[in-house]
């Protein structure tokens, strides 16, 4: 009895002691990969009217086929995207004329004509849209389009 107490608290000190290692190992990376971004990315937020995830799909990818964008990450309920960029390589507007390109409205940037005749159906989006919602409409803005 004596000797399994004693395995036991064996194996947990040696679990301790390797989670414990773990967690300083990640701890260090997270530091500094944050230092980096500091330094060399601007993150930025900008309406862009837009309906459902394939217009989520298209304005990301205008979005991201900036050079020198990193991460862009559009909201569908509040109409609005997240983009993190090299400012040394790129700028906000430059992201929104490119989105603008792709067919869709920015708060800056009125969509190009062209492209949103050709987008699908269910993403010729209303260009009246508020932009910048509080992202609480969820129920309703799918009762105004058909899927
Ligand atoms: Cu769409």
């Amino acid at each position: 009895m004596k000797r399994v107490i004693l395995n036991v608290a064996i194996i947990a000190t040696m679990s301790f002691v390797s989670c414990k290692s773990e967690a300083k190992k990640e701890t260090q990376e997270t530091t500094k990969t944050e230092v980096t971004e500091k330094v060399a990315i601007t993150n930025a937020s900008f309406g862009v009217r837009g309906n459902c995830s394939m217009c989520k799909n298209t304005i990301e990818t205008a979005a991201n086929g900036v050079a020198g964008v990193t991460n862009a990450n559009w909201d569908v309920n509040k109409k609005k995207i997240d983009v993190s960029f090299d400012a040394s390589k790129t700028d906000e507007m430059t992201i929104h004329k490119a989105i603008a390109a792709s067919g869709y409205d920015t708060e800056k940037v009125s969509g190009s004509e062209e492209a949103y005749k050709n987008l699908p159906g269910c993403c010729k989006y209303d260009h009246e849209m508020e932009m910048n919602q509080s992202g609480e409409l969820k129920a309703e803005d799918h009762s105004s389009h058909n899927h």
